[in-house]
This record gives C-alpha cells, structure tokens and sequence, in this order.
C-alpha cells in the first residue's frame, strides 16, 4: 500500500482510546436466544426488497456465541478501547412493559469482564438502531414522546447493571441519519415516506423527521439527566451522543455553494447538537423552516440542561453541495436534506471527489476528517470529541476472491490518510480523546446485507471463520510501535502531507 506518511502512536496522548467499533444487530446473531424478542431491525429485514440480498441479522457473524474469540482478537490488535452496542430487546424484551432479562444482563456482563480482563475499556452505546418492535406496535418509537421515558428507563438499567465498569457511554447511534432513513426515505425502519420516493408506509415525510428528531434529543437529555443524578458521582463516567457527519466542499467556487455547505452541516449535525448543547435549534434551521420545526418547552429546556460531556463523530467520506435555494436546481433537491435546498454529488465536472470505494458515494477524501472536525470544535467551544466511527467498504461479489478481500490494501491506505488527517487537527487544538476503526469485523452492512465488508478481519459467512486482513496487520504495528509496514510500503513522507 501506499501510506502518504509515516504513522506513530506516540503523536497521540497515553491516555488516547484507539479502539474498534460494532453494533449488536450487525454482528451478535442468536436473535431468538435465551428469550431476546424481535427488533424493528428484525421484522423490517424479513420484508422482501429492503435488503439488497435478500439477508438479514438472524446469525449475523454469531458474536453472541464467539465473543471471546472476538475480545481475543482485539486483544491480539492491541486496542485499549471497543465500542459496541446493547441489544435492548435483549435486555428488555418488552422495553418498559415487561420484565428486564437475565441472561441478556449475563451476556454483556461476560463480554465486558472479558474485555477488561484484556485492558479493553468498553465503550457502550445504549442504541445502535434495534428497538424492540413492541414499542414500535404500541406507540411509534421515535413519533411519540413516550419514547423519552422508555429510552430513558432502558438507560437506568443499562447505567445500574454495567456503570461500575463502563465508564463511557453513547446514547444513541447516528439519530441524524436513521431520522431521515425512517421516516423520510424509508430506507430503515420504521420505513415510512411520501409517495415520491418509492414504496414504504404512508408517513408524512414532511414532519416526521422532525417529530422524530425532537423525540431524539429529549430521549438522549432523559437518559444524560438519570446518569448525572443517580450514577456519574460514583460511576465517574463520561456521556455522549454520536452523529454522522460528512464534510462538504462547495461545488463550484460560488458564494451561494459556500453558503450551501453551511446550511448542509447545519441542518444535518446542528440540527441534533445546537439543542443539546445551547438549548435551541439551529438558528439557520429555524429562519428558514419557522413553525414547521418544534420548539422546546420550558420543561423540556430544563431538561437539555443535562447536555453532554463528550461529541461522538462517525466520518466516512466528503460531498460536493450545491446550492438550490438562491437559483433553483432543474433536478431534485437530494433527498436526505430536502428541506435545506442543498444537493449532493460525489463528482465535479465527472471527476470524483476522491477515490471510488464499493459503497456507493463513499470516496476517500482525508482531509475531510480534519475539516469537520474543527467545525465541530469551532461550533461547539472544543468539546472533547471521539471518533466514533472511520472506516472503509470493500463489495464482495463472487468475481472477489477472498485472497483479494484479505489483500485490502486500500483500507490500509485510508486508515492511515484518515488518522493523519487527524493528527493535524489535533495539531490545530481539537480535543480529539479517541478514535475507532469500522469495524472489528465484517458484518451485516444495513441495507447492503453481508455484499459489503468493513472488517480489519474477515469473516467467511459460511464458516463464520475469522481471518487477519493486511489492515489488521497495519492497525497492530500502529499501535504496538513496529510500523515495518513503514519500510515495505510507505513514502517516507512527514505527517500532514497527504
Ligand atoms: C454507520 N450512508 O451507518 C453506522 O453507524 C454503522 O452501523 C454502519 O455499519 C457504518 O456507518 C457503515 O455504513 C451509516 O448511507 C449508514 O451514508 C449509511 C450511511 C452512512 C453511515
């Protein structure tokens, strides 16, 4: 591969968390087991057409049952971090209407005194997406404000069965993408749209996500308001929330595309942290949208007092916004942000704003990292950042050989352009606390099911064989010091240059 740059663990504090990430649908399997009910991921996969293979979560990569291969092969990365996610309707199978399951408890009671045993700091989110369909059948999930209280007795028992020895937490995963993948495109459960998108169930499109995202924010300040009062002077732990968030260039060199990449970050990372943080919507959402968006109540300003104590990032890739607001656009208004007149495309004048990967619209486009970064850093007076989520999709077709998927020099080289990127703005000031790789291990990709790998290890999903890839390799001489990768493949090149 050829790394830009000459990588070293020790340009980052001791105290820095280089880590993994995974979520509990995506990799544990044994949906049925020891009395787990069903997620709205579970039902939703089972529709024919919503997963491109057809696949769903059933066994997944079979985590439930292999997780002390799993911590192994951490432990053998060398990571001092793993993010990962609790099942809630394996731990509550009727959320708040029925008993808490025991053996739920015992499983990531196992999985984290394992990690610890190992020197792995769990870091926990609370929702990576799988509610338990129950609540979806008796209220609407994210529609209704129940949600808060029921997310937020979810967050008790989570903070009270594992608090002593986890000691950060997520709330919830990416609500900015899964808002607008639920119940605007429909793409995710609980899969509703207009009629101009394609086939789901009937939703108002032009509200809910709204409605959804309200919904969001107080269920997150719910579960930030029982951890402060009941458990972070004794847990000693830090709470978060984790976005995705691209990075935007302007697509031509226009005031009015400037103006759009603005208008994208707000209305798509603002639009969860400025309530969280300053009590309000963003004021550019707010002038544009007026009454169609929520306002907050005095109650529920009280609560938003609970903020947080760390941002979480999820970054993968960079798009060209174009502006459709000052001068109309003759195509659609991309869907994911239709209400910010912003439209998105990976090309300029057909020339790709970075290499291609085997996701669709995901280039490779490092400087982007640091560039949202001090976004969020300027937007919200540096408030300690992790980076949650970075990582790299290959497609794996039948013309793939596995030899080629296991040769994945090209993560290499994106995770190493990635975590330079990186060091600059931690050069710049950004108080950057950790950063995980996408994903210990290939897993079921959402919409794409099992047709695109993540993983630094691979997994044969017949076998559910794990085996090192070359990125594994990388990541291990990072963080251990003995970067021989450095000779073989690498320009030689100081950091910063990429
Ligand atoms: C994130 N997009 O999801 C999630 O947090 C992970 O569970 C997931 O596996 C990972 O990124 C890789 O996709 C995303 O369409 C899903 O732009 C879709 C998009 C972005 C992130």
């Amino acid at each position: 591969p050829s790394i830009n740059c000459i990588l070293d663990r020790s340009q980052f504090p001791d105290s820095f968390l280089f880590g993994t990430a995974t979520s509990s649908y995506q990799i544990e399997g044994a949906y049925l087991a020891d009395n787990k009910s069903l997620s709205i991921w579970d039902l939703f996969t089972k529709i024919p057409g919503n997963i491109r293979d057809g696949s769903n979560g059933d066994i997944a990569v079979d985590h439930y049952h292999r997780y002390m291969e799993d911590v192994e092969l951490m432990h053998s990365l060398g990571v001092n971090s793993y993010r990962f996610s609790i099942s809630w309707p394996r731990v509550l199978p009727s959320g708040r209407f029925g008993e808490i399951n025991h053996a739920g408890i015992e499983f990531y009671n196992k999985l984290i005194n394992a990690l610890i045993h190992k020197g792995i700091q769990p870091f926990v989110t609370l929702n990576h997406w799988d509610i338990p369909q129950e609540l979806e059948n008796r209220y609407g999930t994210w529609l209704n404000p129940q949600i808060q209280e029921d997310f937020g007795y979810f967050a008790d028992v989570c903070f009270r069965a594992f608090g002593d020895r986890v000691k950060y937490w997520v709330t919830i995963n990416e609500p900015n993408l899964t808002v607008l993948f639920g119940y605007f495109t429909g793409q995710y459960p609980p899969h509703h749209c207009s009629k101009l998108v394609g086939e789901c169930q009937p939703g108002d499109s032009k509200t809910e996500p709204y409605i959804a995202a309200h919904n969001v924010i107080l269920s997150h300040a719910t579960a930030v308001g029982i951890y402060r009062k009941k458990y972070q002077v004794e847990q000693k732990g830090m709470i978060g929330i984790v976005l995705n968030a691209f990075w935007y260039e302007p697509l031509r060199n226009l005031p009015a595309d400037r103006l759009a990449v603005q208008r994208a970050l707000s209305f798509y990372v603002a639009w969860i942290l400025d309530p969280i943080i300053y009590g309000e919507y963003p004021p550019e959402m707010r002038k544009l949208l007026g009454s169609s968006l929520p306002t907050f109540s005095l109650e529920e300003k009280k609560k938003l007092e609970n903020k947080l104590d760390f941002i979480g990032i999820n970054h993968y890739t960079t798009l060209y916004a174009k502006d459709c607001m000052f001068s109309p656009c003759d195509f659609d208004s991309h869907q994911w942000l239709w209400n910010a007149s912003v439209w998105f495309t990976a090309e300029r004048n057909g020339i790709p704003v970075g290499v291609p990967t085997a996701m669709p619209r995901f280039h490779v486009v490092p400087y982007g990292l640091e560039k949202i970064v001090s976004y969020v850093k300027e937007r919200y007076n540096n408030t300690p950042m992790f980076i949650t989520e970075n990582g790299y999709p290959q497609g794996s077709n039948h013309n793939v050989s596995t030899e080629d998927l296991i040769n994945d020099s090209g993560r290499v080289e994106y995770l190493s352009n990635y975590l330079d990127s990186l060091t600059v703005a931690m050069k710049h000031g950004a108080d950057i606390r950790g950063y995980f790789i996408w994903s210990l291990l290939d897993n079921f990709e959402w919409s794409f099911g099992y047709t695109l790998r993540f993983g630094l290890y691979h997994v044969d999903f017949n076998t559910l064989e794990r085996m090192p890839k070359l990125s594994a390799e990388w990541y291990k001489q990072f963080l251990t010091g003995t970067n021989a990768l450095k000779e073989k493949g690498s320009k030689s090149q100081k950091c910063g240059t990429y």
